[in-house]
């Protein structure tokens, strides 16, 4: 058997090398010849923890190669990105170009008997849609669409849920959810995904299974929005929130998450739009969720100006040119380095052009400022340094460096902790 992965990014290159150190025939296939390149050499182009060692020794024995043209395989899997582009409603409308592009790319190669997998976090429908694509492009073959379980090639979606920074462990261990075009779609894909998953295989419809990787990112999104939504309703009323959430979830019923400075990465701050943009009229608290928590980082940037100008009207004879605000992390969360659609990131840019006075920042998982940040008035400084110097201290990612800064080495500086690391002391 080979299996062929379309799109080696954080998801299709974990996939690939799991797949590869259970001594199967994998054939990555990437659009970068950057990253075909440096797989091929043995190394990997993205950050995930013991990825590398996988990876290097999945090359080294054989089992993985990569190429930037599909070549045939038994099975295809395609883990290419689906953001957002302009539509009728707005600026959130999934984008189905990757998933387009890549079926196109894999039709002249298919066979009968073959099967492919979409495993694209994607909106409802698009695995038809998929399936529709391979069909026009082969007509030749049959696809489930118009033959059912008669037809040549099986097709299925099954959307990963593995959370960064612990991606290889939870690729074995966790629940897969398996939406075959029909039963016998769903049961190839999970004989495939039986191969390395120790978790169950659980199988039900295309549509479903869609759905259900919209509403697991979803659910986490509405539950921070309520955390964050809290957060800004207890600040009013001088009340600390942490101690709030602690208290409220000793009720047996009652499991309220964490406010923070807003949410980052590539999935929880994009998927329920997906759901947004399918049904606009009905899916008002899955919007109003998205809402809270990008107009977030807002309130945190108007916290720290607000604590700026208070020290200033503390201190006769300072401007705010004269102080230092140095804000701790810049990750979208705890103890990974990925920066991508961080809520840190941009309130860093956004003192940077609107703060008069010095910007520090510190970022333990970073050797230089991430290229969201070229060119911005902020500078990279080791975490006792940015509080040494510091006037106001923004807290903004909680990673474990960070919680072992004792309060008192904060002492009487003004400081705006986002994440709650130091709950004894009011946020501000
Ligand atoms: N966050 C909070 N408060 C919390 C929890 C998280 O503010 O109590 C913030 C984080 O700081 C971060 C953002 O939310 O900015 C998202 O972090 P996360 O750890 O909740 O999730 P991701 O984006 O790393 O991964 C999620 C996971 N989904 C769920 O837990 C339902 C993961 O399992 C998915 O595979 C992944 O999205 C994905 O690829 O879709």
């Amino acid at each position: 058997k080979t299996i062929s992965i379309i799109g080696l990014g954080y998801i299709g290159l974990p996939t690939a090398a799991v797949f590869a150190s259970r001594k199967v025939n994998v054939i990555g296939v990437d659009v970068n010849a950057h990253a075909v390149d440096t797989i091929n050499r043995g190394e990997i182009h993205i950050v995930e923890p013991d990825l590398d060692m996988v990876v290097h020794a999945a090359v080294k024995e054989g089992y993985l190669r990569a190429t930037r043209q599909p070549e045939p395989a038994d099975a295809f899997l395609i883990a290419v990105p689906t953001p957002f582009k302009d539509g009728p409603t707005g600026p959130h409308h999934p984008d189905m170009d990757y998933i387009e592009s890549a079926s196109k790319s894999i039709a002249p190669v298919l066979k009968k008997g073959d099967l492919v997998i979409l495993e694209s976090t994607s909106p409802v429908g698009a695995t038809e849609q998929m399936a529709a694509w391979l069909a026009e492009a082969r007509p030749d073959l049959t696809f489930p669409q118009t033959h059912g379980e008669a037809s040549d090639i099986r097709v299925a979606h099954c959307p990963e849920r593995v959370l960064p920074g612990q991606v290889l462990r939870e690729l074995v261990q966790n629940d897969r959810v398996i939406g075959g075009m029909t039963p016998k779609c769903s049961e190839a894909a999970a004989s495939l995904y039986k191969i390395f998953v120790q978790g169950e295989c659980v199988i039900t419809t295309a549509r479903t299974a869609e759905m259900c990787k919209l509403t697991e990112n979803s659910f986490r999104d509405v539950n921070i929005a309520f955390a964050n939504e809290l957060s800004i309703i207890c600040d009013k009323l001088d009340i600390n929130v942490w101690e709030l959430i602690r208290l409220a979830n000793r009720h047996p019923r009652v499991n309220i998450l964490q406010p923070g400075p807003g949410v980052g990465g590539h999935c929880i701050a994009v998927d329920p739009w997906f759901i947004v943009s399918q049904a606009p009229d009905h899916a008002r608290l899955i919007r109003s969720a998205r809402e809270v928590n990008d107009s977030k980082p807002t309130w945190v940037l108007d916290k720290v100006m607000a604590a700026a100008s208070a020290v200033v009207s503390a201190r006769p004879g300072i401007a705010a040119s004269d102080l230092t605000v140095s804000c701790l992390g810049l990750s979208f969360k705890a103890n990974i380095d990925d920066t991508r659609e961080s809520p840190a990131v941009d309130i860093v840019r956004a003192l940077a052009r609107g703060f008069a006075g010095t910007v520090l920042v510190a970022e333990p998982h970073l050797s230089s400022l991430p290229h969201e940040l070229h060119g911005e008035r902020v500078t990279l400084v080791p975490a006792d340094e940015a509080v040494q110097r510091a006037d106001v201290v923004v807290m903004l990612v909680d990673h474990h460096a960070f919680s072992q800064i004792p309060l008192s080495e904060i002492g009487t500086r003004a400081l705006v902790d986002t994440r709650g690391v130091w709950q004894t002391r009011e946020i501000h």
